[in-house]
């Protein structure tokens, strides 16, 4: 379940309740004002994961307290029941005496991610935070490809690793700024009690910004 140096991989660590319960509090986050929003990019382009933001919006590339490039509405707050489920995702993952396991870790942001069936993430580094806390990954629904990537290049050397709902995973450490991507989302494939079509990662952060 290592997958690399400070990325560890923890199957099933959501039971079916707690998935639940957590789909149903993202579908009350992606709702306006502040709701799911397609992103677009520098390019041109539109991401084809459809986002909602908790704590700071993130836009390419940077954080901002309102939805700049949506409805123009302050961003939801960050739940504090999200700051203790990434203490204790960090501490399962890589110990209690981990970066990011501590208090002193201000888990203040949230990037939830909806994939349908077509949908794709390239391969990205996340380097918009101010803070090199483990990065805390829950999944639900559909199963995916996670490429996990290297430093140096979105290129090969990779690991393909398959995502599930109820999966955690935590990159810390030297994982923290490797290239990764969801080059495939398996459709169909979710739990069929969830009641969820597609898949939905939600990522909880630490950004290092002044409150
Ligand atoms: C996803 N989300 O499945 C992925 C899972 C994103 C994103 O990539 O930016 O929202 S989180 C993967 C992640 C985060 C931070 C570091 C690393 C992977 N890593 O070192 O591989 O929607
Ligand atoms: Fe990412």
């Amino acid at each position: 379940r290592e997958i690399a140096p400070g990325a560890v991989h923890l199957p099933d660590w959501l039971d079916a309740g707690r998935q639940r319960h957590l789909l149903e509090a993202c579908r009350g986050w992606a709702r306006p004002p502040a709701g799911l929003r397609t992103v677009r990019t520098p390019g041109g382009g539109t991401m084809t994961a459809r986002q909602v933001c908790l704590g700071r919006h993130w836009y390419p590339y940077g954080y901002a307290r309102t939805v700049v490039d949506g409805d123009g509405s302050p961003v939801k707050p960050f739940p504090g029941r999200l700051g203790e489920l990434a203490r204790e995702a960090v501490t399962d993952a890589l110990g209690p005496g981990a970066p990011g396991a501590d208090p002193a870790t201000v888990y203040d942001i949230a990037l939830i991610n909806f994939y349908d069936a077509e949908a794709r993430m390239g391969m990205h580094r996340d380097s918009d935070e101010s803070c090199d806390a483990p990065v805390v990954s829950l999944s639900l629904g559909d199963t995916c490809v996670f490429r996990f990537g290297n430093t140096e290049s979105r290129t090969r050397p990779y690991t393909d690793v398959e995502l599930r709902s109820g999966d955690l995973f935590v990159f810390g450490g030297p994982s923290r700024l490797a290239y990764h991507g969801v080059p495939k989302v398996h459709a169909g494939t979710a739990p069929h009690e969830l009641g969820l079509t597609g898949r939905l990662n939600l990522t909880l952060r630490a950004s290092g910004f002044p409150p």
